[in-house]
């Protein structure tokens, strides 16, 4: 059956990509839907009647589209983004799939530019774009935003403030007429707030922040999907404390362009970046054009990635040599 035009599914960003997803998936009695929140053993979905509660036997993450019929929910359709960590329990997690946008939310009263830089290589990593929202700039000390603009040269970064309603618009015409974002930031960053304003409603539950340090208390404890009034899709999502970045070594790059162009320029193509002559990122950190500290958090972050790399490829097994007869163990030198 071919897919038809699904009116109930459009604000959950149903369109033409969407639509052909779902071409010579449908058998008659099933319906495409798409999955808002995930429990245990079951999802909520939305399908073309409206939100309902599917089983699930197969791991599904917010953001899938799916077929669902008798049996519940069938696997998920192929993903063009997915939002993924390296989880300490579970090995990966996919945070959300099939998301357009993700952003990035950093609380201007308790900045942390190296959590954003690893959260924008995420972003890239899952073939979304990212955005920057520097949220709370009411509470902004002067010249925050520009400092932050500058050290993220290249990325999308905007000042938003539910407060005095900075920004939100800007953050709404992104996602409209059909794009699927999602939320990511540290507990207490206002994630939730920024949903509650583009939604107009009060509607996702807001948490006060520790008095002292700033931080959050964990308010939201599940990843949820909403519909905006004008038109785009929103995940709202819990701050998270581990956020590994499970092979992200392209995503690194993308979030630090600046250090690739450097980069080009080093005299060895293999350079490290440290005690080479001619390194043109080490002379752009000396001459002050390059921040310490973003460098430092780029060399992080790439040492990370590499490492879940071997971790989660690992290099193919050698083939199995046939055992020798010990006489010729002398040779074993001469192997590979
Ligand atoms: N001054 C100011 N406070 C804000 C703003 N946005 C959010 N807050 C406050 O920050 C606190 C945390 O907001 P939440 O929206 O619950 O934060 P969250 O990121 O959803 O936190 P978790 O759900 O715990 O991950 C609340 O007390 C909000 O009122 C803002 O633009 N300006
Ligand atoms: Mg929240
Ligand atoms: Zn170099």
């Amino acid at each position: 059956m071919t897919p038809g035009s699904y009116e109930g599914l459009k604000p959950y960003g149903w369109n033409d990509r969407v639509s052909a997803l779902f071409a010579g998936h449908l058998d008659s009695g099933e319906y495409p839907a798409r999955v808002v929140r995930v429990e245990r053993i079951r999802a909520m979905v939305a399908g073309p009647a409206g939100e309902h509660f599917v089983a699930t036997t197969v791991p599904l993450a917010v953001g899938d589209w799916v077929v669902v019929g008798g049996e519940g929910a069938g696997p998920p359709l192929p993903r063009w983004s997915s939002l993924a960590r390296a989880d300490p329990d579970h090995g990966a997690q996919v945070l959300a799939a099939n998301v357009d946008l993700v952003i990035v939310t950093s609380p201007a009263d308790h900045a942390n530019p190296a959590r954003v830089e690893r959260e924008l290589a995420l972003a890239w990593q899952s073939q979304a774009h990212p955005l920057v929202a520097v949220t709370k700039a009411d509470l902004a000390p002067p010249g925050l935003v520009e400092e932050l603009r500058a050290r993220w040269s290249g990325a999308d970064v905007i000042s938003v403030s539910v407060r005095d309603g900075r920004g939100v618009d800007e953050v709404r015409q992104r996602l409209a007429p059909d794009l699927t974002a999602v939320l990511l930031g540290p507990s207490g960053a206002g994630k939730s707030s920024l949903a509650n304003a583009l939604l107009d409603d009060d509607r996702q539950v807001v948490g006060e922040v520790r008095s002292g340090d700033g931080r959050g208390r964990h308010t939201t404890t599940s990843r949820q999907l909403v519909c905006l009034p004008g038109g785009g899709v929103l995940i709202d999502t819990p701050g998270l404390r581990s956020l590994g970045l499970l092979g992200a070594t392209v995503g690194v790059e993308l979030a630090f362009p600046d250090l690739a162009d450097l980069a080009e320029q080093c005299r060895f193509g293999n350079c490290s970046h440290t005690v080479e002559p001619g390194c043109a990122v080490s002379a752009a950190e000396r001459s002050g054009r390059l921040q310490p500290e973003r460098l430092a958090s780029f060399r992080k972050l790439q040492a990370e990635a590499q490492t879940d790399e071997k971790r989660v490829t690992p290099l193919p097994a050698r083939p199995k040599q046939p055992r020798r007869p010990k006489r010729w163990s002398r040779d074993a030198d001469d192997e590979d």
